[in-house]
């Protein structure tokens, strides 16, 4: 994080962090304070909301109001928060066993309100905090400590999966590259329905290593040069030709009504029928 940054949005008496050296939670936590900051959002009306996880520890870094609450439940606390209180910008970052193992249901059933949230999925490919167990994200063939010999699932695509559960904005960052996945969380936060931006991360200690796929800068690289910048969904591409690529950029943006001016909109016209019956 650049130093004005820091100053601006984390609570440094938190430091040191607990990730690993070479952990691209780092790097996405600073793409989401960077994307707040350009959008100029004021500290009162942010709220993070995170699970439990390596990735879910932003919440306790980043200073705006935050909730670290229980494993796979973000957004489920999120919904609550914005439900409260629709004027918030209630922000989940989330790790992929989080939101799409324990949490999958909420994930789904959020989407498919189109509740105005918008969830950052810091995505290593594996439960990195309990130890490096395959999660829904882990490549079919890579290794875990529970997939010793290679996980015979096939991984889910989070961003496919939410946008057709109902999210009206679903996307896809990295690591490396900043400024588009900055650009596509500020897109998100703005957008004002269920918004999805699903981001790889590095995780060398555990992915990695079981893995054989290097260092921190080995796993960077990797990122450079197997990237594909392309919006929508990738119809020419079989899905074994991108079993082995990153796709980063908009999948898909839609218009639906958002859920809590729904809701708003009903109490109204209760608020109006019974004050009619009264009469
Ligand atoms: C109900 C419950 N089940 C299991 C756990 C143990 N647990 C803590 S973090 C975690 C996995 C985290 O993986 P992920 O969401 O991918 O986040 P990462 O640590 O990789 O960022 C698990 C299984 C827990 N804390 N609570």
């Amino acid at each position: 994080m650049a130093s004005a940054l820091i100053e601006k949005y984390m609570r440094t008496e938190h430091l040191p962090h607990i990730w690993c050296a070479g952990c691209g939670n780092g790097i996405l936590m600073r793409n989401v304070a960077q994307a707040i900051d350009n959008i100029g959002l004021l500290h009162d009306n942010v709220v993070i909301v995170s699970g439990i996880g390596c990735s879910s520890r932003a919440a306790g870094y980043l200073d705006f109001n935050t909730i670290h609450t229980t494993h796979g439940r973000a957004i489920a606390f999120a919904t609550g928060v914005k439900l409260a209180n629709p004027e918030l910008e209630v922000i989940v970052i989330t790790g992929d066993g989080d939101c799409s193992a324990i949490g999958g249901n909420h994930l789904i059933h959020a989407a498919r309100r189109n509740i105005g949230l918008t969830v950052v999925v810091f995505n290593n490919n594996i439960y990195g905090m309990t130890g490096g167990q395959y999660s829904p994200t882990t490549p079919t063939g890579d290794s875990g400590t529970t997939a010793p010999y290679g996980n015979l699932d096939r991984s889910f695509d989070l961003a496919a999966l939410a946008y057709s559960a109902g999210a009206t904005f679903a996307a896809r960052g990295n690591c490396y590259h900043v400024r588009q996945t900055t650009d596509l969380i500020q897109r998100g936060i703005l957008h004002k329905g269920f918004s999805f931006i699903d981001c790889a991360s590095i995780c060398p200690t555990y992915y990695g290593r079981k893995n054989k796929r290097g260092d921190a800068a080995d796993m960077m690289l990797w990122q450079k040069e197997n990237t594909i910048i392309r919006d929508g969904f990738s119809e020419s591409a079989s899905a074994v030709e991108l079993r082995d690529k990153l796709i980063v950029g908009l999948l898909a943006e839609t218009d639906y009504p958002e859920f809590t001016a729904e809701y708003r909109k009903l109490i109204d016209r209760l608020a109006k029928e019974s004050k009619k019956n009264a009469e």
